[in-house]
């Protein structure tokens, strides 16, 4: 089998990036190792920055977000009991944010590739990358568990395999340049069948720690409790649940939050990662593959849908006008986002939760931070314009190219 572009994973990094290739006439094979089941009911991500879903919109593909999503022109940050509005909306000149679920968008992406014609093989064994650092790459893969061993010949790969993916370890050890820092943290997530508690996503700051109430629909919310990173589900029955999250976001004025049955629970590790080796010889990663952020900052997704514009514009120019200039500078464009990502969403965790090892000035220092960004128009600007996203580097790149 033979294709212009190999992906590599069909999350909405390698998902998108192959539509946004579909439109412009290039060839994609996306390889999945998950069924499409399984990648359509995985509950991650629920905020999109204002660029995503401008982008979700141009492509044609935002009917159903726009029907189902919920704007959200605020956030509200809970501390010392107290909720404090930040006003996203007027802080940053009229943009906004979208919640709508990640798999929702994974649906969407999923059907409008396989509507076009679009080639994904779901449930593939054994990837694994070859020739990476030539003109001619192959990916080898099994259509299922004990099928023959198949090869995609292509110009490129996209490594859109997220964190453990392979894309990313094949690469050599020596040339990869990785930074990364694991927090003591961990977020426990719940899905419940109760009504919205609140018009906006509320982050709260509390002595026994972190916790943030968010939404997905009129009938299922989405709440967040920091935990301990090794802590195992099966310890958190619904009644600890409920009483933590009573505890940590119930207020004095009386509010309290409503319980109700809990329909999933898990709880996953917060790292910040970055794999600034973006590209190596014919091999791009986008995404999680090349970077990781805690939720906190809700970047994720956000991001890994910024790559993968970087990288097909990339890709444009190199098929539509033999040029390679954008392609070759494929890294150092999208780790300028990246890196302003990583300390936004940094900045945000080690605001929000509380480390059991600080100390009582440090635990000062970190309420004076909130009381600073929740009473200065300039801090909460600053907060407010990296959480609907910053603008994208290649509507930029007339100045960046030049300079
Ligand atoms: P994904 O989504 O991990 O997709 C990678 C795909 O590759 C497949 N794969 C393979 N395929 C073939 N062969 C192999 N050997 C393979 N190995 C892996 C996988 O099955 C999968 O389908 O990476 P991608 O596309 O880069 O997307 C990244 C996002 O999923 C991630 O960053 C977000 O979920 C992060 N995130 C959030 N991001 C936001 O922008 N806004 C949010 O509100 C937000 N909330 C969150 C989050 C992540 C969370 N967790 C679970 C860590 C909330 C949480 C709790
Ligand atoms: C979510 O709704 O899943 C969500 C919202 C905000 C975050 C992270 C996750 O910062």
């Amino acid at each position: 089998m033979r294709t212009q572009v190999g992906i590599i994973g069909a999350g909405p990094a390698g998902l998108m990036l192959s539509h946004l290739l579909h439109l412009d006439h290039i060839e994609t094979v996306i390889l999945e190792h998950r069924s499409r089941e399984e990648i359509e009911g995985t509950i991650r991500a629920g905020v999109l920055e204002h660029g995503t879903v401008d982008l979700m919109n141009q492509l044609g593909i935002g009917r159903r977000m726009m029907k189902e999503g919920h704007i959200h022109h605020g956030i509200e940050l809970q501390f010392n009991g107290k909720r404090h509005r930040i006003n996203m909306h007027d802080l940053t000149g009229g943009k906004d944010i979208m919640l709508y679920a990640q798999h929702e968008v994974i649906k969407d992406l999923v059907e409008a590739r396989l509507q076009t014609g679009g080639q994904i093989f779901f449930n593939v064994k054994d990837v694994s990358l070859h020739n990476i650092e030539t003109k001619n790459p192959y990916i080898q893969f099994r259509s299922g568990e004990g099928e023959e061993l198949q090869r995609i010949y292509c110009d490129f790969i996209a490594g859109c395999d997220g964190f453990h993916g392979p894309s990313r370890k094949a690469i050599p050890k020596e040339a990869r340049q990785e930074k990364q820092k694991i927090y003591p943290f961990g977020w426990l997530g719940i899905l419940a069948k109760t009504p919205p508690v609140n018009s906006e996503l509320v982050y709260t700051n509390h002595e026994k720690g972190f916790a943030l109430l968010s939404t997905r629909s009129p009938e299922i919310q989405r709440h967040y409790l920091q935990v301990d990173p090794k802590d195992d589900i099966n310890n958190w029955s619904d009644d600890r649940i409920w009483m933590e999250l009573h505890e940590r976001v119930d207020m004095e004025d009386g509010w309290t939050i409503k319980d109700g049955p809990i329909i999933q629970k898990n709880i996953v590790p917060m790292r910040s990662f970055v794999c600034e080796t973006m590209r190596y010889g014919n091999l791009f990663l986008a995404g999680d593959a090349a970077h990781i952020v805690p939720p906190t900052g809700a970047k994720g997704l956000n991001l890994a849908i910024a790559d993968v514009q970087v990288l097909a514009k990339g890709l444009h120019e190199y098929y539509k006008i033999s040029e390679e200039n954008l392609l070759n500078r494929y890294a150092e464009i999208c780790l300028r986002r990246v890196w302003k990502a990583q300390r936004f969403s940094w900045w945000m965790t080690t605001m929000l939760h509380r480390d059991y090892e600080h100390t009582p000035y440090e635990q000062g220092i970190q309420l004076a931070e909130l009381d600073y960004v929740t009473s200065s128009n300039h801090a909460a600007a600053s907060l407010a314009e990296n959480y609907v996203g910053l603008p994208l580097e290649i509507n930029m790149l007339h100045t960046t190219i030049s300079s």
